[in-house]
């Protein structure tokens, strides 16, 4: 969900991060200068979700479900694929840099010792074997896997005891036909909200930020960039749902809500113009120490600190959910005084 790549304009300028893949955003187009060039045809081809394209193929890095060398074949044939195949040190480039670690591939010599052979059938034209490899350790090693990134020989082939869970790197074919559309169903999928979460007792979409950290401002300049805001929380259930998914944060210590008192110190409120009613502060906070500002929320007990507005966190940005947005998506598309008018019946709608 996190693999595309954005720009920042306006205040950000410049500074690149990894982003959802979803967002409606511009985009910027690069061609070959200076030499006519020719308009290409489309991409005839894709690949399936979790799947690289690279040249004519597609490839997936396993790297979560390490399995043993056969396992991870067939889990690479359910897919209508087999463990990768290379035929070029660009290939094989292509594979180390999004490799980490030590990955099987389709080379091997299970059948006759020291013939390899590749799983998809394709000539063995290609062996970059680390030093002294293959070895056929103890006699028994017969299945190869690549050196990656964590190794001293990146892209360097070793044959390895087939038994061995290691992850893994599957290729096929690329697809032919229209690119997938983004998903409307399926895991990680709502209705109401689209990729965000929902919360089942109200109207809101909630996406959480736990890995990319900014200051304050920052976080809130995207969250605004997605149709959303900074969290604002303004009653004990909306707590309860944001704390009880915060807890799966995989790191950090608090993140950003849209809470602030840089107007008037102590008088707290939220960006997105909800009332500052319901409060759930951490003991001895708001305590202002050395001027904080901006109101972030403890992943640990869910309370909340007056914090350093500088200081990088994780965020979580907060949007109205399914039928505003369509509104809201009407609303640009038409003149100022229907904006008005219109603008009072989304917002009765909804409230
Ligand atoms: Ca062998
Ligand atoms: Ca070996
Ligand atoms: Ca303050
Ligand atoms: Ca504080």
């Amino acid at each position: 969900m996190w693999d595309c790549g954005q720009i920042f304009t306006g205040n950000y300028q410049g500074k690149w991060e990894t982003t959802n893949c979803f967002k409606s955003l511009g985009y910027i187009c690069e061609m070959t200068g200076g030499v006519n060039p020719q308009p290409t045809a489309s991409p005839d081809g894709h690949c399936d979700r979790g799947y690289l394209l690279y040249g004519d193929f597609c490839y997936h890095f396993e790297n979560e479900d390490v399995k043993n060398w056969h396992d991870a074949e067939a889990r690479c044939v359910s897919e209508q694929g087999h463990l990768a195949s290379i035929h070029s040190q660009e290939e094989l480039s292509f594979l180390t840099a999004h490799m980490p670690a030590e990955a099987w591939v389709g080379l091997n010599d299970i059948t006759n010792e020291n013939q390899f052979v590749y799983t998809d059938g394709t000539p063995a034209d290609f062996l970059p074997w680390g030093p002294h490899q293959p070895d056929n350790w103890q006699n028994n090693e017969d299945c190869v896997h690549i050196r990656g990134m964590n190794h001293v020989e990146p892209g360097l082939l070793n044959d390895d005891f087939c038994a061995t869970t290691r992850e893994y790197i599957c290729k096929k074919a690329k697809g032919q036909g229209p690119p997938p559309q983004p998903p409307t169903s399926g895991p990680g999928w709502n209705e109401k909200c689209g990729s965000w979460m929902f919360d089942p007792f109200n109207d809101y979409c909630y996406l959480f930020n736990f890995l990319s950290e900014r200051t304050w401002a920052e976080a809130r300049a995207d969250c605004v960039n997605q149709g959303g805001d900074l969290l604002s929380i303004t009653e004990p259930f909306e707590q309860a749902f944001v704390q009880g998914v915060i807890q799966q944060s995989p790191t950090g210590i608090s993140l950003w809500m849209g809470g602030h008192d840089s107007v008037i110190e102590g008088g707290w409120e939220w960006m997105d113009g909800s009332p500052f009613r319901y409060i759930n502060w951490n003991a001895g906070n708001p305590d202002d120490y050395y001027g904080e500002d901006c109101l972030s929320i403890l992943i640990n007990n869910g309370y909340w600190n007056d914090d350093n507005c500088d200081n990088k966190r994780g965020y979580i940005c907060k949007r109205r959910g399914g039928k505003y947005l369509l509104c809201c998506r009407f609303l640009q598309n038409n003149l100022n005084v229907q904006i008005l008018i219109i603008h009072v019946y989304c917002f009765r709608k909804n409230t």
